[in-house]
């Protein structure tokens, strides 16, 4: 059995990432977008859940819409269909968790990056070095084959720097500072990012309880053979 996972977002720096969280071997990662799909529904949800569960289901309905009228051709005797998103964000504890949910969207959602931390930095100027608290939030949602939706949240903690520093990753990467590397999160490698990162370990969650999900389902011995090695779900 083939696991086909489509990832509902349109953001570049998530999909790359999260190809390289989801290793399982029997796992083909696509964007939404390589599987002919786009969908942008309105965030309306106050949580990270509700938000990740929106545009779980905008693209899973989707998809549904595309296996019916065969535009999107599988097997399913062979293929699994599994639908995922990301609703993430920086939660600034100085600044009462902004910007939050609304982290794309803060001052505007084509704003240079540079430009947004700047402007956080410079409200967090009187903030004291120990409360200039942080956190990475995700929450992803899936639609699994039976139609039962999960959401799980992982976190990566960290301080708000005082200036920019690092290429790597994406978003608010460059100013978030984590004290155990003496780096910002875009200047550790990707790989040490997504080590432990709010994505992987949320997405790491959420293939642990698909496993779990494909033991109950009939795809034991697939589930056994993936979660199989090290005794982890990857
Ligand atoms: P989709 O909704 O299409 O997935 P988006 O970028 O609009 O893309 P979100 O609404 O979840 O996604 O907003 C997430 C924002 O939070 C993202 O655009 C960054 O500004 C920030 N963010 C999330 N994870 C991050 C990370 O690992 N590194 C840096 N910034 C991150």
């Amino acid at each position: 059995m083939k696991h086909l996972f489509i990832i509902a977002t349109g953001n570049k720096g998530k999909i790359r990432e999260i190809r390289d969280i989801i290793t399982d071997p029997d796992a083909e990662v696509l964007s939404m977008r390589e599987a002919g799909v786009e969908a942008d529904p309105d965030e309306t949800g106050t949580t990270f859940e509700e938000n990740a569960l929106i545009k779980a289901r905008a693209v899973s309905a989707l998809i549904c819409q595309k296996t019916e009228d065969g535009t999107l051709s599988f097997d399913p005797t062979d293929t699994q269909i599994i639908v995922m998103s990301d609703d993430s964000g920086l939660v600034v504890d100085a600044l009462g968790g902004e910007p939050g949910i609304y982290s794309a969207r803060y001052l505007g959602y084509d704003t240079d990056y540079n430009y947004k931390m700047e402007q956080i930095m410079k409200r967090m100027e009187d903030v004291p070095e120990e409360e200039r608290t942080a956190r990475f939030v995700a929450a992803v949602a899936a639609i699994f084959p039976d139609g039962t939706e999960h959401v799980v949240r992982g976190t990566m903690e960290g301080v708000i720097a005082h200036s920019i520093n690092g290429q790597n990753g994406f978003g608010y990467d460059p100013f978030f500072y984590l004290p155990e590397y003496g780096k910002t999160s875009a200047e550790i490698t990707e790989e040490e990012k997504n080590e432990i990162s709010h994505r992987g370990k949320a997405f790491r969650a959420m293939i642990a309880l698909y496993h779990v999900w494909c033991a109950e389902n009939g795809s034991l011995e697939e589930a056994s053979k993936e979660t199989s090695g090290d005794g982890t779900a990857q």
